[in-house]
């Protein structure tokens, strides 16, 4: 795969600082908003920043170069160098989400209205693909919870659905080029997951605005999930009834569940979820691998939600 540089993207389509890094974070300066994940948590709250909660991790982050050149975007290609190689087609700004469905207050709106009022925190998680790979993300972003209520959901509404941009003059794997899917990307949640503390919407990672590869300007993370739950570039959020299509439930239905909550105990039919490969710990393939933990770690903050769900049968 021949890898070229990114070509300078004009100005124009730059997103200013201080709608990425939000406005608080913004007057600190780039530096301080990346260095409030170092500070400890009494500290912070003295100082009004916000704490690590139970994201809080101290494995050691994963270097930037490997997060920004090993992904899976398959509207890219579907290697893992094609992303980097081929994102810097995708034009950021302007950007919108419809929201609609069982809300409220149903609308387009802007980025800059989806962030206006929200305060972007720094967020260390770990990202655990079903391939069998990790890596330690410091991501910038806020919780989707935010969002969601301000939209007002109404009664009915039990599930979340999402879409990726479909854009096929930027986006070479939509005109198939590549190993294809079928477009838009979609993704969806339970209401209460969508609406867990943990869960966010990132702009931003490593301090700065998220790489097209990676998802830019919006994405969705859900960490104690397989990466692929965590859908990139983000132009639709529908608010609805009943369980909607996933692209890789749809694909693959006995390899991808609606859930795909990382699991130890539950094999891919094609990989162990037993253990996993950092990115970065090197060793190809005499890697040390790690074990892989249950809910990636995160149980304690959600295992609650699926008390009474029989998680090999909603995997
Ligand atoms: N739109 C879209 N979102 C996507 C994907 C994709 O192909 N298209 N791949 C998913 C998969 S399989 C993973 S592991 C993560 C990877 O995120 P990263 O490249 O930022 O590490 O993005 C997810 N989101
Ligand atoms: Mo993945």
């Amino acid at each position: 795969m021949l890898i070229r540089n990114t070509p300078d993207i004009p100005r124009s389509e730059i997103t200013p600082k201080s709608v990425y890094l939000g406005r608080r974070a913004f007057l600190m300066g780039a530096a301080g908003a990346s260095a409030l994940a170092l500070v400890p948590a009494a500290l912070a709250a003295a100082t009004g920043a916000p704490s690590q909660g139970p994201d809080a991790t101290d494995e050691p982050q994963t270097r930037k170069a490997d997060a920004t050149s090993y992904n899976n975007f398959y509207e890219f290609g579907s290697d893992k160098e094609d992303p980097a190689a081929n994102a810097h087609t995708l034009t950021t700004a302007p950007w919108s989400v419809k929201i609609d469905g069982l809300v409220g207050k149903p609308g387009t709106y802007t980025l800059e209205d989806i962030l206006k009022p929200v305060t972007l925190e720094e967020r260390i998680y770990r990202l655990r693909c079903v391939e069998g790979w990790s890596m330690v993300i410091p991501w910038m972003g806020f919780p989707l919870a935010e969002l969601l209520k301000r939209v007002e959901p109404q009664s009915e509404a039990k599930f979340v659905a999402f879409e990726t941009l479909v854009r096929p003059e930027e986006m070479p794997g939509q005109r198939g080029l590549f190993q294809s899917l079928s477009w838009p990307y979609v993704e969806g949640l339970r209401l209460d997951e969508a609406m867990h503390p943990l869960t966010i919407l990132a702009t931003g990672m490593y301090g700065e605005p998220l790489p097209n590869q990676n998802g830019a300007p919006l994405r969705l993370v859900v960490p104690w999930k397989y990466g692929f739950k965590s859908i990139k570039s983000i132009v639709r959020i529908s608010l609805v009834k009943s369980q909607p299509a996933t692209t890789w439930q749809t694909l693959a239905p006995r390899e991808y569940g609606f859930y795909s909550n990382v699991n130890p105990e539950v094999d891919h039919p094609r990989w162990s979820q037993a253990t996993e490969r950092r990115i970065g710990d090197g060793g190809g393939l005499f890697a040390k691998r790690r074990p892989t933990l249950m809910f990636n770690g995160y149980a304690d903050a959600v295992a609650h939600l699926y008390a009474g769900l029989d998680l090999r049968a909603n995997y």
